[in-house]
């Protein structure tokens, strides 16, 4: 089997009418397709404006409207297919922040909650709590795409916790995937050094979709969707419009880099671990 594969992170314009946005995304998703993309991956809220005023009203179930949308779109391609993130209602009326995968066969086979809420509050200048309208997720997600290529996921917020991504190293992991929507401030200041600092501290590639820049939009997107390599390098993105970052994930040049400098296999489990604890979801 090839070492080589290709992938494709779509910096969608979202607006507030969710299903064009949807068939907007699928149109997108089959351009990436007939490029020979075999792994197409959404950005954060990608159905939804970004906010949390915004979830009661733009969530949905799963399955729902989204997600079937979703699941035809990767049949119908044939690829791997990570649906960014969208609001989720479970059973209960909780409200999640949530990302689907999809097969080629198009069958869902798994979903990632985002686990860390972004809460702040600096009076007269920002208030944003997420925990007001969300809940967190409790578990990792990770999906095969072969015997010998894993994928890990998380969403925005999660890439500044570097335990998290230690734990899907742990688990075998060769990309990690984070769905996010950085704003004007922290995006610049954040974003890339965030996604380069989880791929060296890993050896992994490492990738960041976000929706692209919305001028009129209530919460202004830095765009910026990267992909970086296994050495830290930068492979592929974009800057604030709408656009699709293609790239490479090669196998051997990530076992390459890890013999290079095995620092993964050189950690002292003696003195220090890392334990992932099994919640309830
Ligand atoms: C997910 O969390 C972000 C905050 O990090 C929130 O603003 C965003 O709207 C949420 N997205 C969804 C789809 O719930
Ligand atoms: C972006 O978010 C940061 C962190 O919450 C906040 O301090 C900053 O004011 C926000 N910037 C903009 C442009 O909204
Ligand atoms: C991503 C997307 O579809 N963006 C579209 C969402 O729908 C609006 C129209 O409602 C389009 O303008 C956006 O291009």
């Amino acid at each position: 089997m090839s070492s080589k594969f290709k992938i494709a992170l779509i910096q969608l314009l979202v607006s507030s009418s969710k299903a064009k946005n949807i068939s907007h995304a699928c149109e997108l998703i089959s351009k990436a397709a007939s490029t020979g993309a075999k792994l197409v991956v959404l950005p954060e809220c990608f159905n939804s404006p970004y906010g949390v005023k915004y979830f009661p009203e733009y969530a949905e179930t799963i399955p729902g409207e989204t997600t079937n949308a979703l699941k035809n779109c990767a049949k119908q391609n044939q690829i791997f297919l990570v649906g960014g993130s969208i609001p989720e209602r479970d059973e209960s009326g909780k409200l999640f922040n949530t990302s689907t995968i999809y097969n080629p066969h198009g069958e869902l086979i798994g979903i990632f909650r985002k686990m860390h809420l972004f809460d702040i509050d600096i009076p007269g200048k920002i208030t944003f709590k997420e925990s007001d309208a969300l809940a967190p997720g409790n578990q990792l997600t990770t999906f095969d795409i072969s015997d010998d290529f894993r994928v890990g996921l998380a969403i925005c917020y999660d890439v500044r916790f570097p335990l998290l991504a230690s734990l899907y190293s742990k688990r075998g992991c060769h990309l990690l995937l984070y769905p996010g929507a950085f704003n004007m401030t922290t995006g610049p200041a954040h974003w890339e050094l965030l996604l380069r600092s989880r791929a060296l501290d890993n050896q992994m590639y490492v990738a960041g979709v976000s929706p692209a820049h919305d001028e009129n939009a209530d919460y202004k997107a830095w765009g910026h969707t990267t992909l970086v390599d296994t050495w830290g390098t930068i492979i592929g993105k974009c800057e604030m419009n709408e656009e699709i970052v293609y790239g490479e994930i090669d196998l051997e040049h990530l076992k390459t880099v890890r013999k290079q400098l095995p620092y993964l296999s050189q950690q002292r489990h003696d003195v220090y671990t890392l334990e992932e604890k099994k919640l309830e979801k």
